[in-house]
């Protein structure tokens, strides 16, 4: 059985640390990468980081996750809100998908309030800063070890 899990990031979130301090933190997505590793090992999952601004390249990810991963934790970003390719690719994922959100989406504007990804996620965390990603590795680690489908 396959213990890969994709983490997903999609655009802007590579300045992570680097604007915007008072909502997203000052951690970097190098730190948050780190922090995912280091769990991912305690945890006994293999992990594939990735980050892209442009929405094929995540719906690439997610095809590729279909064919050898066992969870996606994504943190689609703004595609979060607008994206229904992403949606179409994710619901072909057989597994668990974590949908994280650093921020607390639901405290902020009205069009962060929908989520497309989230009428398909087994379960989304928001709010809980870059612990949240760590949250959800946990989250899918406990789901494998339950049994959940996965890939393999
Ligand atoms: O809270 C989250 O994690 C979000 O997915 C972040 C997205 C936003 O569009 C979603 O509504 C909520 C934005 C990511 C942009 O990341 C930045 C990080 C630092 C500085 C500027 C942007």
């Amino acid at each position: 059985m396959s213990r890969l899990v994709y983490v997903l990031n999609g655009p802007n979130l590579n300045l992570l640390g680097k604007r915007q301090p008072h909502i997203y933190g000052h951690e970097t997505l190098a730190d948050v990468e780190e922090a995912c590793r280091a769990r991912a090992a305690e945890l006994d999952l293999t992990l594939r980081f990735h980050q892209s601004n442009r929405e094929y390249e995540i719906i690439d990810w997610i095809h590729e996750a279909r064919e050898t991963a066992a969870g996606i934790v994504i943190n689609p970003a703004a595609f979060t809100h607008t994206s229904v390719a992403i949606l179409d690719a994710l619901n072909t994922f057989e597994g668990p998908i974590l949908e994280v959100h650093i921020s607390n989406v639901h405290k902020r504007e009205a069009f962060r309030h929908h989520s497309y990804v989230s009428t398909v996620a087994t379960g989304v965390i928001a709010g809980f800063g870059t612990q949240g990603y760590l949250l959800a590795l946990q989250r899918v680690a406990r789901l494998l070890n339950e049994g959940a489908p996965g890939h393999g």
